[in-house]
Formats: C-alpha cells, sequence, structure tokens
C-alpha cells in the first residue's frame, strides 16, 4: 500500500497571491508573484526580501509569517460614491498580531537578538505593544511595554497579556510614554522598538515593495493614517527605493505615488504645524502628539507632492462601518483615517477619477471590539430558542 506524505504545508494560510499545487507526494506553494519558483512556505517578509534588508545569511531571523497581506479592490464603495477610481486596500489588519506593527517588529527584534540583546521595551497605544510582545516570546526575551491607562483598546491590552509581556500602564498619554521609555533606555540594557528604531522602518519599507510587485507599478495615491508618521517614512523608502533603485538594485519601477497622511481633528500635529499636547480620538492608536518620525513625514510630503488632513472622530467611524457594510472588510478605526480621508479628497476631486489609489488600512476591526458594537444601531435581537420565535424575528427584519 501507498502512503503519502503529510503534506508540509497544511497549516499555512493561504494568501490571494498563493496558490496551493500537487507536486508528486507534496504540496507545495505557486507563488503568482514569482511564478519561476515553486517556491516553499511563504515565511516571513525578511526572508521574501532578504536582498533589500540588513540581513546576513548568519542572521537568526526571528518571524511569524508576517507581510504578504491581501491587497483588496474595493467594488461597492467607488460605485456607491459615483466616482470612477480604482481604490485598494492594503489589509495590514491581517499581519500575524493583527496590525502592521508586525513588518517592522519582525526585522527589530532580530536586529536586537543578533546585537544580543535580552529585553526589548516600547511605548505604545496598543499595536505596538501586542507586536513587541509576540515576537519577544519568539525569541525567548523580555518584552516591557508602556501603555496609556484606559486608553487602548481590549484587544491589544489583551494580547500583551497572553504573550506575558511586562505591561506598565501609565497615568498619561502615548507621548508621556515614549519620553520614559527614550529615558530609561539611556540607563538600561533594553533596546528600544518604537519606530525611532531604525529597523522598524526597513521592516515596514516592504510593504510598499508588496503593493508594487502587485500591481506592476507604484499607485498614484497612497493613503495611510498618520500617528508617530513611522508608517508614511516608511512607505516612501520603500517607494524610493524600487522607483530610483539603490546601490545594489536597479529600479523596479518608474513612479512614485502622492503620499496623503489622515490624521484624527483631535490629534493633528501634522495639520496644525505644531506637536499637540492633550490629543484626543476615539482613534486611540493614533492620540498622539509628538510624532517622533516628525522631519522624515514632512519630507515624504514635501518629495511626493502629498499633503496632511484631519477628520473628525465621526467621519472616521462613518469611513470604518461604510467599509465593513459595503465591502465585508473590517478594519480598526484608526486605519478608517485612511478611507475617510480618500473618499473626501476624491469627493473634492482633489484626488482625481482615473486614479489608482491605495489605502493601508493598518489594523483588524476585533482589537477594538468596544468601539465598533457601540455604533452599531441594529443590535441582536434575543428571542426564545423555538422555530416560531425565530420565524417571527426572520420575518420581521425581511
Ligand atoms: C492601527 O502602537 O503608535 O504613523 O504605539 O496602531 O506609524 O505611528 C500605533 C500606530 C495607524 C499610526 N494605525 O502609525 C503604537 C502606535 C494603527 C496604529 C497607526 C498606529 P504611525
Amino acid at each position: 500500500m501507498r502512503t503519502y506524505a503529510k503534506p508540509e504545508t497544511a497549516d499555512v494560510a493561504l494568501k490571494p497571491s498563493d496558490r496551493r499545487v500537487f507536486s508528486g507526494n507534496r504540496f507545495h506553494f505557486f507563488n503568482t508573484r514569482h511564478p519561476m519558483s515553486l517556491s516553499k512556505r511563504y515565511t516571513g517578509l525578511i526572508e521574501h526580501y532578504r536582498d533589500r534588508l540588513p540581513v546576513s545569511d548568519s542572521t537568526r531571523l526571528i518571524s511569524l509569517g508576517e507581510g504578504n497581506t491581501p491587497l483588496i479592490q474595493l467594488v461597492n464603495i467607488p460605485r456607491h460614491i459615483n466616482k470612477c477610481v480604482d481604490i485598494y486596500v492594503k489589509f495590514e489588519g491581517l499581519n500575524p498580531n493583527g496590525s502592521f506593527k508586525d513588518r517592522g517588529m519582525t526585522m527589530a527584534v532580530t536586529k536586537a537578538v543578533e546585537a544580543g540583546s535580552r529585553a526589548i521595551i516600547c511605548a505604545s497605544t496598543g499595536n505596538t505593544s501586542a507586536a513587541a510582545a509576540a515576537y519577544a516570546v519568539r525569541a525567548g526575551i523580555t518584552a516591557f511595554v508602556l501603555i496609556p491607562d484606559g486608553k487602548i483598546a481590549l484587544g491589544k491590552l489583551a494580547q500583551a497579556m497572553m504573550y506575558g509581556a511586562v505591561v506598565i500602564q501609565i497615568k498619561g498619554n502615548f507621548d508621556a510614554g515614549m519620553q520614559l521609555v527614550k529615558d530609561v533606555a539611556d540607563h538600561a540594557p533594553v533596546t528600544i522598538v518604537n519606530s525611532i528604531n531604525p529597523f522598524r522602518i526597513e521592516g515596514q519599507k516592504t510593504a510598499a515593495f508588496e503593493i508594487v510587485d502587485e500591481l506592476g507599478r507604484a499607485p498614484d495615491f497612497h493613503c495611510l493614517p498618520v500617528g508617530n508618521a513611522g508608517n508614511i517614512t516608511a512607505y516612501w523608502k520603500g517607494y524610493s527605493e524600487y522607483a530610483l533603485g539603490t546601490e545594489t538594485h536597479a529600479p523596479v519601477c518608474n513612479n512614485r505615488p502622492v503620499m496623503c497622511g489622515y490624521q484624527a481633528a483631535g490629534s493633528a500635529p501634522f495639520v496644525q504645524g505644531r506637536m499637540v499636547d492633550n490629543p484626543e480620538t476615539i482613534a486611540t492608536a493614533i492620540r498622539i502628539g509628538h510624532p517622533q518620525s516628525w522631519d522624515k513625514a514632512w519630507i515624504a510630503r514635501e518629495q511626493s507632492g502629498g499633503w496632511f488632513s484631519a477628520y473628525a472622530d465621526s467621519d472616521i467611524l462613518a469611513a470604518q462601518k461604510l467599509l465593513a457594510e459595503k465591502e465585508g472588510v473590517f478594519c480598526e478605526p484608526a486605519s478608517a483615517a485612511s478611507l475617510a480621508g480618500a473618499l473626501h479628497d476624491i469627493e473634492t476631486g482633489q484626488i482625481p477619477e482615473g486614479s489608482c489609489v491605495v489605502c493601508t488600512l493598518t489594523g483588524v476591526g476585533l482589537k477594538d471590539p468596544d468601539t465598533a458594537i457601540a455604533q452599531c444601531t441594529a443590535k441582536p435581537v434575543t428571542v426564545e430558542a423555538t422555530l416560531e420565535s425565530v420565524k417571527r424575528a426572520i420575518l420581521e427584519a425581511m
């Protein structure tokens, strides 16, 4: 009797760019981005973009298979707003810890471990702490995370706690936490893994590579929520490396997008042109008044011919809801700032019809169930567990 080897790759989530093919007695992933290679499993962005990242053959990679997230074309919203535009969302909420922070963290923790560090530290509005905690576990080192007391989404706190990070809630906001982290790191043997760590930016720039690899070009406009501005900095670096080439690589494409950075109105230092001391927004991820990548974000804006603008919390939540109910995509509130801004700028014509637009959805909606449930007007109905009651409930809803 013939026996078949257990498919080596059976536990790996398929991404849109992957096709599973059966060859001999094994399944392989046929990656359509690299059609010449009948490749092994996808094992994360460092391995995938190894030649463009600061690692060597002997570097131990700390990875959870991050990156390779779907670029989803919106089909219903363009029709809904009656505009002829190609809008794609880069759904970074589908990284292993539910946000784009995994991209930077795989790189930052890999380099921290390579340098012999035994502990990492960050201040965080939530997602950075979740990612830092996970990659620290993976590496076998300790994570210290400072979070604003009471101002982080429940899912993010759950993650940091489950991963066993040392969670320090401070009676202050992110900006106060960030200053404390810098002060502590001056006196203790810990590596800062906030986006002031340049390896974070290196990891995060791969999102731009993925978009160009998939579209065959850079989009005309790239829309992002902006907090510390690490991500807009990273995308601009990635697009620039692909469009201009590097010392080791020829250019891959010949255009770069206009970078559009969107903030919450109560937390909009880039729109006000100065630091904000008491930022407030329901989008707690971007409740940041003293952005750490201030200068680099202005460079991205200037070099790309882009702009910053701000939206009320109500606009941000409306965009989050619209995306969920029109497209079946559930992102967290901060992420929806990118769509709120894009839709506004498409409607005013600042982003003209015929454009190709990519919005980054930085985190998954499940991070913040409280905010999501609070804005749903249609609440679940409770009925008796009988055929009659369920039938009545269905008929009433039709
Ligand atoms: C979902 O976790 O700063 O402009 O400490 O979680 O690169 O700061 C989170 C930021 C957008 C802003 N969307 O990105 C943290 C933190 C989500 C985020 C941002 C964050 P940056």
